[in-house]
């Protein structure tokens, strides 16, 4: 990584007393017993239990054993100093069927996660959904069929009753990019499609869905006390010369991942790139939909763990661009280039572009190699200290320049199931022995917490 600039020997690293400091996680990726107390099956468990799906066919059966070991790990949030947690919510524990009858016993799990985090001091981050839409759902369509903006708002609706008395920041969805262009464009994640046309559809229904719930929490209790926004992974392109067709291809590649979530929710309209990539296969959409997504949110959630380099390349469709490596750099195990100057990039570009929305940065984080087990009791994991050290010095950097940036999630609070990688790339601040489920503090989950003890003023070492 790079030298520290001298001048930032002396800069004072100091985050707000108000600011929030967490961890996060999704619910596939760590609660295991994905079944358990009248839960139905998603997408994910459909998915990974289809052999060559995953890295060893394996899925999130056990993952961390979080669903009965949430007390410990949350007793380590606290260890870390950690004043806030996010979470997602299975939507098939809530609904097994995705509609209809409530499984109370999948409320009662986040009941009690919920009430058990706030005995502690950490304040709870609800996502709605991250990734795992209940299987009976994809049956009748799952985010190809319109009417899952009413499927989705009705299972809103029913974790803002049930939570919203005690939980303040909600999410409506993670990664909208990530679920069309994985689960519809290239297949690689559930449900394993692979349709040109289908990416597009899908992704105005996840946009509609978070509109109509956003609309409906309004008049909700749970908006009394709570605030609401979205969750998005934003990743800035870069071209790799000044040629006019590698700045056209940077341009389709970020209104693509970047700016086909964002524009809609904060502008009310798809850039107009969207045509010119997907062709006949990007619909007309109404401007009621339109509308219907522009709901003004509380804050943005912004997931960031790289950049790309692209440049022009005719034959890669539907973007005809080409990453190109930065060998200069180091990579991360998932093969990013640890680039932290973007992150103050993309938070200094979203303050500009939609009008200094509140920030917080819901994921940031490194898989690099970590042993399966402890050497003497000890995980050592100076690369992921190093990550954490310039992405928060980046982070420091953009709230100065005049970002509202509110808070910071490391991901992940434990290493855990990594959708299609399995357990192969290790993202915790705590190790997981996947042999033992024995949890041990990283030498980053160590650097985390005293980053937290002391506001960022030891960033400045
Ligand atoms: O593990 C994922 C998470 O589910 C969504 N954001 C990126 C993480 C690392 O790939």
């Amino acid at each position: 990584m790079r030298p520290a600039p001298d001048a930032a020997m002396t800069e004072s690293f100091r985050f707000p007393d108000d600011f929030v400091w967490g961890t996060a996680t999704s619910a596939y990726q760590i609660e295991g017993s994905p079944t358990a107390d009248g839960a139905g099956r998603s997408i994910w468990h459909r998915f990974s239990h289809t052999p060559g799906n995953t890295w060893l066919n394996e899925t999130g059966d056990v993952a961390c054993d979080h669903y009965r070991r949430y007390k410990d790990d949350i007793a380590i949030m606290a260890e870390l100093g950690a004043n806030a947690y996010r979470f997602s919510i299975a939507w098939a524990r809530i609904f097994p069927q995705g509609t209809g009858a409530v499984n109370k016993k999948g409320i009662d799990f986040y009941s009690r996660l919920v009430d058990e985090l706030l005995k502690r001091g950490i304040k709870p981050n609800v996502t709605l959904y991250h990734w795992d839409l209940p299987e009976a759902l994809d049956d009748r369509g799952g985010w190809l069929n319109r009417d899952i903006a009413d499927w989705f708002a009705d299972y809103a609706v029913t974790m803002f009753d049930a939570l919203g008395d005690r939980v303040e920041i909600w999410s409506t969805l993670n990664e909208p990019w990530v679920v069309s262009d994985g689960g519809y464009l290239s297949g690689v994640l559930a449900p394993g499609h692979s349709n040109l046309f289908e990416a597009p559809i899908a992704a105005h229904n996840l946009l509609r869905s978070h509109g109509v719930a956003v609309e409906r929490f309004r008049s909700t209790k749970a908006a009394r006390k709570g605030k609401i926004g979205i969750t998005v992974n934003l990743e800035p392109k870069y071209p790799a010369s000044d040629s006019p067709e590698d700045l056209a291809a940077v341009r389709r590649a970020d209104a693509y991942m970047n700016r086909q979530y964002l524009d809609p929710v904060f502008l009310g309209r798809y850039p107009e790139e969207m045509q010119e990539i997907f062709g006949e296969a990007w619909p007309t959409w109404s401007d009621d939909d339109m509308r219907l997504i522009k709901q003004p949110i509380d804050f943005l959630g912004v997931n960031y763990y790289t950049r790309r380099v692209e440049r022009y390349h005719p034959d890669h469709l539907p973007l005809r661009t080409k990453h190109v490596p930065q060998p200069q750099h180091i990579h991360t195990e998932t093969n990013w280039e640890v680039y932290p100057e973007a992150l103050t990039r993309v938070l200094l570009w979203i303050t500009e572009r939609y009008g200094k929305p509140p920030i917080y940065i819901t994921e940031n984080g490194a898989a690099f190699y970590d042993p399966p087990h402890t050497i003497d009791g000890r995980v050592e994991d100076p690369l992921r200290v190093e990550y954490f050290r310039v992405h928060l010095r980046a982070a420091h950097e953009a709230m100065r320049k005049g970002a509202d940036l509110r808070g910071y999630y490391a991901w992940s609070l434990l290493d855990n199931y990594e959708w299609a990688h399995g357990y192969s790339k290790r993202f915790g601040i705590v190790h997981v022995d996947f042999s033992t489920q024995q949890r041990t503090i990283k030498s980053s989950g160590r650097y985390y917490a005293s980053v937290i003890a002391s506001k960022g003023a030891i960033l400045a070492k």
